[in-house]
Parts: C-alpha cells; structure tokens; sequence
C-alpha cells in the first residue's frame, strides 16, 4: 500500500525492531516524532555518517528535544547549556540539541575564531567574519589570531548576534612538551551547526551537536594547512630544523611535533580528545559489531583516513562504500563557509 512505502513508516519500522518497542502506526496527519524516536533518529544518523571515524559512540550520544523554543533569546540560553553540558569539567560528552524547524544558525560550528582580510586569524572564516562584520559584530580593539566569533540566530525574519560568555568556552593553549609554549591555542569543543538532521521524511535543519575532537583535525589540519594557520614553518625553526630543503623532510618531522603537542597539551589541562590509532582501531571494532547486527557501515574512506600517517592505521587498507542513508545527517544549503 502507499501507507507501508511512506518514509515515516519505514522510519517507524526500524525504530521497532532496533529498539523493540511496538510498531507506532500514526494515522493521518503530519508525522510528528515523539522525543524518543527523535534521540534514536539522531544516534542512528551518527551511526551512519560516512565521514566520521569516532562513530563507535553513537549509542552514547545525548539529544535534546528543543523543538519547542522559538525565542531567539531561549534558543542561545539552550546553545549555552550546551556547550555546559558538553563540556562536563573536560570529561567531554557528546550531545545533539534539536530545534524546531524555524531556528536557523548562520554559523558553522558554535565556535569559531575570526579571519581578517588582513591574513590576521583563520582563513577559513574570513566570508562568515564579513558576514557578522556586517550584522553588526565590531572586532575587539586589540584584534588576535584568535578573536571568538559571535553567534548568529535567524528565528523568522529577525537575526541577532550573541555573544559567548567567556566562562562557557574552554580553550587549550597548545604547548610543545620539550619547546614550550607555541603561541597557539584551540577551543575544546566542536559542535558543528551547519548539518540537518534528516529522518522519516522530515528535515530538522538546527540539529547542532558534538563530539570530541581527535588530534589531527587541530593538529594536522587547522594549526597546519597553509591555507588556515600555516603554523609548521614556524615550529620548524623553534624546534631548529633545517628548513633549507624539503629533503630534510622538516614539514612532516613539524607536523608530527605538532601532534604531539596537541595531544600533551590537552592531557595536561584534563580535556578529552581521541588519537589517530585508538580511534581508527575502535572504528574498526566498531565495524565488526555493524557486520555483526547484519549493517554494511557506510563509509568514505578519503575522510576516514587520518591525515597523518595514514598507513599505519587499520582503516588504510579496508573498503567503504558511501550511499546516502536516513536517518543521516547532512550539509545545509546557506550557511556561511
Ligand atoms: N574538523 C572540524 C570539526 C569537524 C567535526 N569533528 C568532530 N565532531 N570531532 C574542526 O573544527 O577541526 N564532533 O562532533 O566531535
């Protein structure tokens, strides 16, 4: 019948049989979710998310049904439990905060620092600078290469800033364990806001949620890419290098400095953060008990590869194949870059 092929339905269905609950048959109507379906919608939608390596958690992951907010002051209030609940005195926890479908985030992640026209901070968000630059947001008088952004909420046709308190956002500062200071530092959280939530037909386009970061997405990515802060020349020459040729390979003896200053410099302030080999070996695990309930993980092996030395982590030599399975969790249209 039309009724059994209808996605809510199908939905409906694996929430059954996954959690052995009866079959809900809603009759006519909108299909609205109710809290529960909404928190095994969101972990399966991690569960299947084709570019995350740390998807060995899912189960874990906690979901908060906010779709009852629709001021834009209560909406940040709940952004700012959040980040609170998430952070948990560094014992990261992984959360999913899911708000009505007029809620939307013009921010990409939570937490993002400021890219100045000048070079000045992190490139990658110089357009969404600009963007709150014009909304309204004025640099701080003493600018740095790590200027907080405000948040940007759009409820109907009004957007507002918000600005973070400053005891609601942990920052590492990194420290190289035989250098010493860097001069660099990271947030502790990264919860993404620029992905939907999508199940059962429906669409929730302001799902924010995190995790905890593993070291290289810092390390050997955002402190070291030449288009973000380009940090690897400059810890070359602290840790005496010899930079005068690529043949001493001193980018790849920095990055892997980098790495471990990352690592030492979270473990020392007590905040939680994977590594490149526990986590890749817990996906693996993680994929045998996916084979074991009868599911193919579903998986892009570019992204699930870390970006150093790749090949010496299990995932290098396995298979994956990528479809776009819901529940999932997908890039939205209209959200700054
Ligand atoms: N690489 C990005 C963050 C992407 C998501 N990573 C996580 N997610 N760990 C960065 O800011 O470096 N998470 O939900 O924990």
């Amino acid at each position: 019948s039309c009724f059994a092929d209808t996605e809510w339905n199908r939905f409906l269905t694996l929430y059954a049989q996954e959690t052995g609950k009866a079959a809900r048959r809603p009759g006519g109507g909108p299909y609205v979710p109710t809290s529960a379906e909404l928190t095994f919608a969101a972990r399966v939608a991690w569960r299947n998310a084709p570019r995350c390596v740390g998807r060995a958690y899912w189960p874990s992951l906690e979901v908060r049904d906010l779709r009852h907010l629709h001021d834009p002051v209560a909406v940040f209030q709940a952004l700012q439990e959040h980040l609170r609940w998430a952070w948990n005195g560094g014992r990261i926890r992984s959360m999913m905060s899911v708000f009505g479908p007029e809620v939307q985030i013009l921010n990409p992640q939570l937490l993002r620092y400021a890219g100045y026209a000048d070079g000045l901070g992190d490139p990658q968000n110089r357009k969404l600078t600009a963007r709150l630059t014009e909304l309204g947001w004025q640099p701080p008088a003493q600018r740095s290469a790590f200027d907080l952004l405000p948040l940007a909420l759009r409820v109907g046709a009004q957007t507002r800033l918000f600005s973070w308190d400053a005891a609601d956002v942990h920052e590492v500062e990194i420290i190289h364990p035989d250098v010493g200071p860097l001069g660099l530092k990271w947030h502790a959280l990264p919860v993404v806001s620029d992905m939907e939530l999508r199940f059962g037909g429906l669409t929730y386009p302001c799902a924010p949620f995190n995790g905890w970061y593993l070291q290289t997405e810092i390390a050997a990515r955002n402190l070291a890419d030449r288009s973000r802060y380009d940090a690897l020349p400059g810890l070359a020459v602290q840790l005496g290098l010899d930079t005068s040729r690529e043949r001493t390979l001193w980018r790849d003896r920095a990055l892997v400095e980098m790495n471990r200053a990352v690592l030492h410099s979270f473990d020392r302030a007590g905040v939680r953060m994977d590594d490149h080999h526990s986590l890749t070996q817990q996906f693996v695990a993680f994929e045998e008990r996916e084979r074991a309930a009868g599911r193919q993980v579903n998986g892009q092996w570019d992204w699930l590869i870390p970006p150093l030395s790749p090949a010496t982590t299990p995932v290098w030599e396995r298979h994956y194949r990528e479809r776009p399975l819901t529940p999932g969790l997908f890039h939205r249209a209209g959200t700054c870059p």
